[in-house]
This record gives structure tokens, sequence and C-alpha cells, in this order.
């Protein structure tokens, strides 16, 4: 089986860091983050960025710092989110994009998120996919729902997208998909030919879903932008989360990527291209066969 790609969704928009002291609101605290993850086993960041109070802000300095902050830290792939938070205008969610980051997240539909609706609507991914296009920055497409499969597949025969592609199963958000293995083979059974798939189990349902999907032969995402407990009561650093998984990962005959392995198995240019003027076209991805269970 494939070394396994972990994942540290470090941030989020909606935790506020009275929830929680690990948040890393600062550029400086995304670094000394990011240098962390990759030492306890992650490969990839997906990023949100805070204002000093804590606040959310898809401010492009504020993306830039964090993106020097963890470069100069880590040699982690960078994931902007694109999703943002609820409200947020599509610009607003794409402007950070023109930092060329390697990876963006892009969510397939909308869909409820708690008591709000996540806004993801044709023209909105639309919007956000063509400023992914011309900065050169590779999507992994978000499913909530088991719909947003069939969206992304939309977006791909109007030639907007290109498949194969990494998915991420977002599994237990309030108001979507329910985290359970049931869920997590129908999802993968409906993925495109040659996709590889991480899950992100949404709170106390991360460590359980991990779990499956180390053994499934997908991929992972912690952090604790999906859930804040190590175990009841008890809150979680995003470094612990991710060394617990790298440790049961080991256990279980798939040891964590680094951040160049990962690279090559979701065919991401070489990490010294992304600092030229024009970097190369993506390498061809070697087949996963990703659905073996
Ligand atoms: N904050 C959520 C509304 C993403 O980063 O791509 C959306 C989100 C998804 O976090
Ligand atoms: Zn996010």
């Amino acid at each position: 089986m494939q070394p396994l790609i972990i994942t540290v969704a470090a941030v989020g928009a909606e935790l506020t860091p009275e929830q929680t002291p690990h948040l890393p609101l600062t550029p400086e605290a995304l670094g000394e983050t990011a240098a962390r993850c990759q030492a306890a086993g992650a490969s990839i960041i997906h990023v949100h960025c805070r204002n000093d109070d804590g606040t959310n802000t898809s401010a492009v300095a504020r993306f830039k710092a964090a993106l020097a902050a963890i470069r100069a830290r880590s040699d982690l792939i960078v994931q902007f989110t694109t999703g943002g938070a609820v409200g947020m205008t599509p610009q607003e969610r794409a402007g950070p994009l023109r930092l060329r980051p390697e990876m963006a997240t892009l969510t397939c539909g909308s869909v409820n998120f708690g008591d709000e609706i996540f806004e993801n609507s044709f023209p909105i991914m639309r919007e956000i996919l063509a400023a992914m296009r011309r900065y050169d920055v590779v999507p992994e497409l978000e499913i909530f729902d088991a719909g947003h499969i069939a969206n992304a597949r939309r977006l791909e025969s109007e030639g907007l997208l290109q498949f194969p592609r990494h998915f991420d199963l977002v599994l237990g958000v309030p108001g979507a998909l329910d985290a359970n293995v049931r869920n997590l083979v129908n999802l993968i059974d409906a993925l495109p030919p040659d996709c590889t798939w991480s899950v992100a189990g949404i709170g106390r349902q991360q460590l359980p879903m991990a779990v499956s999907a180390i053994a499934m032969g997908g991929h992972v995402r912690v952090g604790i932008e999906d859930n804040i407990y190590y175990a009841k009561g008890r809150l979680a650093s995003n470094d612990e989360l991710v060394a617990r998984v790298a440790r049961i990962a080991v256990e279980m005959g798939r040891p964590p990527a680094t951040p160049d392995q990962a690279r090559e198995l979701l065919g991401l240019p070489a990490r010294t291209a992304r600092d030229q003027e024009s970097p190369p076209p993506p390498r061809k991805r070697k087949r996963s066969n990703p659905r073996r269970v």
C-alpha cells in the first residue's frame, strides 16, 4: 500500500481562541505549527488565516505572510482554503490564489453547515476554478454530500477540471453526510477512476474515520479545524493529532509520506519548480488503485 498522506487542517474559520489555545493565529504561529506537524508526519497543510484578534480574514497580505512563514519552516505542500467562512464572496475566497500556493480546496456544492448554508453554486465553483487555472493552482475537491461528486463530474465535463484529482471526503458536518464507514464506502465507489482520496472526520469521528481510511488505502486529514479534542475533555494541538495518526499508520504498514512523496502521489510539480517563472506541466499520475478496500 502507498505511504499515507496526512493533511493538517490547522486553523479553520469558525473556531474562536476562547475554544482552544492551540489555534495558530499569526503567520509566525502557522510557521511553527507547520514545522511541528511536518516533524510529526504531515505532508500537506490546509490554510485559513486569522487576524491577531482571532477573527477570520481573506486578506492577501496575511496569506502572503503565512505562506512565507510556512515555507521558511517546512517543505509542506501548502493548500489554501477557497471555502473561507460562510458568507464570504467568491472574490474574497479566491483572492489569495494569486499567491500561487501549490494546492487549494474547491467545495463541490452547496451544503447545510450547522444552522447556516455554505453556498457553492455552479457559478461560484466556476469562478473559483477559473482563478485556480489562472494561477496554476491544483484543486483538491471537497465532498460534503453524495451529490457533490456528480457536481465535480459536471465541472470536468465542462472542461473546467481534469481527472484524476485528489478528493477530500468530509464526513460529519451537521447538515451533511454522517461520518460512518457505509457512507465512506459509497463515496469511494462513486469516485472517477484513478482518483486519490482522503477522509476528514469531524469531531469525535476524526480518529475512527482516519483509521478506516488507512485500512482502505486512502489518506487522512486531521487537525483542529475539524476536531479540537484529543480525547473527551482534553484539548489537542495540531501536531498531537498528526502524531497519533502517524503512529497508528506505521503500525498498519502505511508510514507517513514525506512532502515530496505526497507531491509525487498527487501529481504535483516538484517544489523547486514553484519558484520559477513558468512551472513545468504536472507529472503524470501513477495508477494508484485507490478504490481497493
Ligand atoms: N469554513 C467552511 C465554511 C475549505 O476550507 O475549503 C468551509 C471550509 C472549506 O473550511
Ligand atoms: Zn478549511
